[in-house]
């Protein structure tokens, strides 16, 4: 077997386990999104900020992915999230396969939202399907505006990209309208969000694209 083979047949097998889960979900009715972008983009602290905001609204959970330690589990359960840690070892993505064995050893009960954190990085978690309904996409504006176009896999496959630490824009280079140009090229149609955690400027914004999301989820479910 060659190694474009086994590649194949892994990139089969994790379709076919990310469709169960999918079913799954959509049988109960559960949004399940998966962030991705950079180390350090700002997605622990986005998911923090929404478990605070959205507490008594939604019931939500988190499974997050990082090759080592269990600190943003620590960090989402601080926020009053429920979080199981995926502790990789090493690959630089997660798959389908992990996330159906997070959920046998997790007790979430009934969720409204699941919040799939992958592990920091823009280029393999694109091409693994976790069961999720769509992509969120995470760039800072400290990362510089080329980054669309030197990552088109993410940006082209995620539903919604969020321009993160939106704070810093008078501080760095960030030219956001070729930012904004690239994406949209990548992704016609798609959603593209501008925010701070740390001021809550365009918060709410993600906060509505979620409730509205988890309630068209919801009526759809079977
Ligand atoms: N200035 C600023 N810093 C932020 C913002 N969001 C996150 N950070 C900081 O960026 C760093 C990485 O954030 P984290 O949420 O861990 O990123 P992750 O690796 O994508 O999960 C932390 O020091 C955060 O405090 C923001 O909106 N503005
Ligand atoms: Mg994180």
């Amino acid at each position: 077997m060659t190694i474009t083979d086994a590649r194949q047949q892994l990139l089969a097998a994790n379709a076919a386990a990310a469709e169960a889960l999918r079913q799954r979900f959509r049988r109960a009715g559960t949004l399940v999104v998966n962030l991705i972008s950079s180390p350090g983009s700002g997605k622990t602290t986005l998911l923090a900020a929404t478990a605070k905001a959205l507490a008594g609204k939604l019931r939500m959970a988190g499974i997050v992915g990082d090759i080592a330690t269990e600190h943003d589990a620590d960090k989402l359960r601080a926020a009053g999230l429920p979080a199981h840690q995926i502790v990789t070892g090493g690959s630089c993505h997660l798959d389908a396969r992990m996330v159906q064995k997070a959920l046998g050893e997790t007790a979430f009960g009934e969720l409204d939202l699941l919040f799939l954190e992958n592990v920091g990085n823009l280029v393999c978690p694109a091409n693994y399907d976790l069961g999720e309904q769509f992509k969120i996409v995470l760039l800072s504006v400290t990362e510089g505006a080329d980054k669309p176009f030197k990552y088109p896999g993410i940006f082209s496959k995620a539903d919604v990209a969020v321009l993160t630490k939106w704070d810093l824009l008078p501080h760095v280079p960030f030219d956001a309208a070729a930012v904004r140009q690239q994406i949209a090229t990548l992704r016609p149609g798609g959603v593209i969000l501008q925010l701070s955690a740390t001021t809550g400027e365009g918060l709410q914004g993600f906060f509505d694209l979620l409730q509205e999301r988890v309630a068209r989820c919801k009526a759809t479910a079977r």
